[in-house]
Formats: structure tokens, C-alpha cells, sequence
């Protein structure tokens, strides 16, 4: 019974945010085409998280924490699962705020996974491979 408490704890604790990208995590890479010449570069990714950042500093105080989404969380809930994972994403020390600094220096996971061939880009083979990788695994679950 014990062992059941702490692992609803655990599986509550774990943000629907992250399981939610983990489900459509095509559709973030696909959106930073800002050219929209079918390849996402590092920089069109980075670019695109920082466009993100600026969005959600609502209170423009130059983090990202979830003082900015409280109303959103109420209005938007997708928006704010999406703010939510872009904190857990990037905040390097964890006091739940994601400063500008940080989300420059962030990893790029994600972009790292798709890029294969590792040459700083993700071309349409990339995303449509990263795509059906990500659909097989939901399909697991
Ligand atoms: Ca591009
Ligand atoms: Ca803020
Ligand atoms: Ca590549």
C-alpha cells in the first residue's frame, strides 16, 4: 500500500506537460522552420525557444516562472502544459524560474535526437524519422 502511495505521488508529480510534448514533439521542431524551407537549423530552434520565452514572460521581468501563466493555466491549459515543459526544458538550477540566460544556454535535446547525422540541422527526413520514432513509442504506451 505504501509503495502505491509514493508511486501515485511520483506519476502526479511528473508534469503532464513533458508527457504531452513526449506525445507531439514533431510538432514543435516543424514549428521552428521560421524560412520554412523544410530544414530547422540549431539557430531557427533556438530562435524559436527564445520567441516562446518572450511570449511567456507575461510579467516581463525576465523569466519564465509560473507567476506568468496563472491566468493562462485557467484559459489556455495547453498553452500553459507547453510553458510549463519549457521550464523543466531549461531551468539549469531549479528554482522554477527560466531566465533569459538560461534559455540561451539551454540543451536542445529534442533537436539533438533528431538531427542523426548530426550536422547542426533537421531536414524533412529527420523530422518525418524523429515523427514515426515518436508515434511508435506512443503507441507502446
Ligand atoms: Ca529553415
Ligand atoms: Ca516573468
Ligand atoms: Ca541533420
Amino acid at each position: 500500500m505504501k509503495t502505491f502511495l509514493i508511486l501515485s505521488v511520483a506519476l502526479l508529480s511528473a508534469s503532464p506537460a513533458l508527457a504531452r510534448m513526449q506525445r507531439d514533439p514533431g510538432a514543435l521542431l516543424a514549428d521552428a522552420d521560421a524560412n520554412g524551407d523544410g530544414v530547422i537549423t540549431r539557430a531557427e530552434f533556438q530562435q524559436s525557444r527564445a520567441a516562446r520565452f518572450d511570449k511567456a514572460d507575461r510579467n516581463h521581468d525576465g523569466a519564465v516562472s509560473r507567476d506568468d501563466f496563472k491566468r493562462l493555466a485557467r484559459f489556455r491549459p495547453d498553452a500553459a502544459e507547453r510553458l510549463n515543459a519549457l521550464i523543466a526544458e531549461a531551468d539549469a538550477n531549479g528554482d522554477g524560474r527560466v531566465t533569459r540566460d538560461e534559455i540561451a544556454k539551454a540543451p536542445m535535446p529534442m533537436f539533438d535526437r533528431a538531427d542523426v547525422n548530426q550536422d547542426g540541422k533537421v531536414d524533412q527526413a529527420e523530422l518525418a524519422a524523429f515523427k514515426t520514432k515518436a508515434a511508435e513509442l506512443r503507441k507502446q504506451r
